[in-house]
């Protein structure tokens, strides 16, 4: 019976914030968990450090299950981005430890490989069509089968997800949070003038992504949809705010542009609609904010009966901590579609030493006992954390719109 002896959070600054949970047990194995929250770090901190970390002492550290119910149920107050983060960290780095503790990567404890590698998009980005255009072209030179494209839209100073660094975008970019403007006249007009070109320039093979960001109402989203069909898109992600599940319902009447979405939401109840009606085709929930390896699972059985594939979420304020449970989940999950794979700097791999690797498009986890991936405390100390937000949204007259 291996016991839970003490757990530390380890909040660090490797170029941007990542908090990382680290539990001890009394056979000198340790398990560590992604408690990354974007923007909203500290808040987690405290909760992981003052609400869930003095229940954890004592507990029988191989009851994943029990522990994970423990603190959804027991806490009465369920679900929501910070307590969902929190579970999430404990339930990796247990799986962490039982691999470890069986001499056996995770992905073998769930059930064994259902593929060689998992297949991977990368981000590419331009201010203008041409530059974008040369941005996805690098991304094939690398290996990559699949990539997301997004452009800067005349008109408008900046647009989500177009970054002066190429490699290394990072939204979370201001001590307090920078302002972008968004006109939805503006890009609908432009955007589907980047999948033409970028199908005349490479032809059909790539799988081509696209990400609209919760900016749409569903009949714009619908609209876009169709616009873009002729381009055939691996998926068009998060085209609405999914607050309300049946918003979904319109855009799918009117378009068979894949739909994606889900990486903010943390619990299957954000989702069940979506799934259960068929309105989307994949579903973007992380381990890092989707309640774990434990609760991913769930929904993504869930969703294998309702013809959804995963698509987990990769940006890179999810730490190689996630970045590795994550591919030892989607080297099992038999319903895997696609892995978001934005890299890490070398500063951040430095920090986080790990065993997965990428090759012709695909990332594989390693077979490392557990996660595959460690943290180096003496160098993550070297980097304090810093107070960083992501941007918020207006429209151009000031309205606040949505991020
Ligand atoms: O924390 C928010 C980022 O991860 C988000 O901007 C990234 O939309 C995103 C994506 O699809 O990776
Ligand atoms: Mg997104």
């Amino acid at each position: 019976m291996m016991k839970i002896t003490d757990a530390k959070v380890i909040v660090t600054c490797p170029g941007r914030n990542f908090v990382t949970l680290k539990i001890y047990t009394d056979e000198d194995l340790y398990g560590i968990g992604d408690a990354t929250l974007n923007g909203r770090e500290k808040a987690v901190v405290a909760y992981l450090e003052e609400h869930v970390i003095p229940c954890l002492i004592g507990m029988q550290a191989d009851r994943i299950e029990d522990i994970w119910q423990y603190l959804y149920r027991g806490c009465y107050w369920r679900r929501g981005p910070v307590t969902m983060t929190a579970i999430s960290a404990v339930d990796m780095a247990l799986w962490d430890i039982k691999g470890k503790a069986a001499g056996m990567p995770v992905y073998q404890l769930l059930g064994g490989a259902s593929r060689d590698g998992v297949m991977v998009y990368g981000h590419a980005n331009g201010e203008t069509l041409e530059e974008t255009v040369e941005e996805v072209g690098k991304y094939i030179d690398m290996g990559y089968k699949a990539i997301r494209a997004q452009t800067g839209i005349p008109g408008l100073p900046s647009t989500y997800g177009v970054s002066g660094d190429k490699m290394f975008y990072e939204p979370a970019n201001g001590a307090l949070p920078s302002e972008n403007v968004w006109s939805t006249e503006k890009y609908l007009t432009h955007a589907p003038k980047l999948f033409e070109r970028l199908r005349e320039t490479y032809g059909d093979e790539p799988h081509l992504l696209h990400d609209v960001h919760h900016r749409l109402t569903p009949i714009e989203a619908a609209r876009l949809g169709k616009l873009l069909e002729p381009y055939r898109l691996f998926w068009m992600e998060d085209c609405v705010a999914a607050d309300n599940q049946e918003g979904l319902r319109r855009v799918r009447e009117h378009t068979v542009t894949p739909l994606a979405i889900g990486e903010i939401f943390n619990s299957i109840w954000n989702c069940k609609t979506l799934i259960e009606e068929q309105l989307i085709d994949y579903i973007r929930a992380t381990v890092v904010h989707a309640g774990g390896i434990t609760h991913l699972r769930q929904i993504a059985g869930f969703a294998a009966l309702h013809h959804v594939r995963t698509g987990c979420h990769g940006a890179t304020d999810l730490s190689p901590v996630c970045m590795g449970a994550a591919l030892n989940f989607n080297l099992w999950v038999p319903n895997f579609g696609i892995q978001e794979y934005m890299r890490h700097t070398p500063e951040t791999d430095a920090v986080f030493p790990h065993e997965y690797s990428f090759k012709d498009g695909y990332l594989h986890p390693g077979n490392k006992p557990g996660l595959g991936v460690d943290i180096d405390e003496k160098l993550a100390a070297k980097y304090p954390y810093q107070r960083a937000y992501l941007p918020i949204n207006r429209l151009q007259d000031g309205t606040m719109w949505n991020w």
